[in-house]
């Protein structure tokens, strides 16, 4: 079972090397994990600093078509690519890679076909 980890990107040049550092390599339950990022026509170095990175996969935009686009395009992307499993996350190193392992438990155990991390919205006045 392949694992994708897809990271929708629209200039995430200074962030991004710090989310793909912080995505676990292994995860139990799956054989690959492996990391793709889909560049909306981003105008800073998004895709230099992702391959410098060692992202294995990207996918570009030649056009900017906004992030609903970009998520389908990953998706099938994944798909492809084998994915068993597809997570999508933030570039902004928003979420913890090692939480990745929780987020994708229930998909593991059969007892869901896709799992929504909750920010808790209502908890966090940012929001
Ligand atoms: N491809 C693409 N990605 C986008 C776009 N807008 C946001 N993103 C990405 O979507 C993810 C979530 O954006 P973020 O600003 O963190 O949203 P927030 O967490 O809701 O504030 C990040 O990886 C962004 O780079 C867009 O128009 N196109
Ligand atoms: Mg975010």
């Amino acid at each position: 079972m392949k694992l994708v980890v897809q990271i929708p990107c629209w200039n995430e040049q200074a962030m991004l090397p710090l989310t793909l550092a912080d995505i676990p390599h292994r995860i139990a339950g799956v054989d690959e994990v492996e990391t793709l990022i889909i560049d909306d026509g981003s105008t800073d170095r998004t895709v230099e600093v992702a391959q410098a990175a060692g992202v294995n996969h990207v996918v570009r935009l030649r056009q900017h078509r906004g992030l609903a686009a970009a998520f389908v395009a990953g998706l099938d992307a994944s798909l492809r690519l084998g994915a068993g499993i597809i997570v999508n996350t933030d570039a902004d190193n928003q979420y913890r890679g090692s939480d990745i392992e929780r987020l994708i438990h229930p998909i593991l155990a059969d007892q869901a076909d896709m799992v929504v991390g909750d920010r808790q919205t209502d908890n966090v006045s940012h929001f």
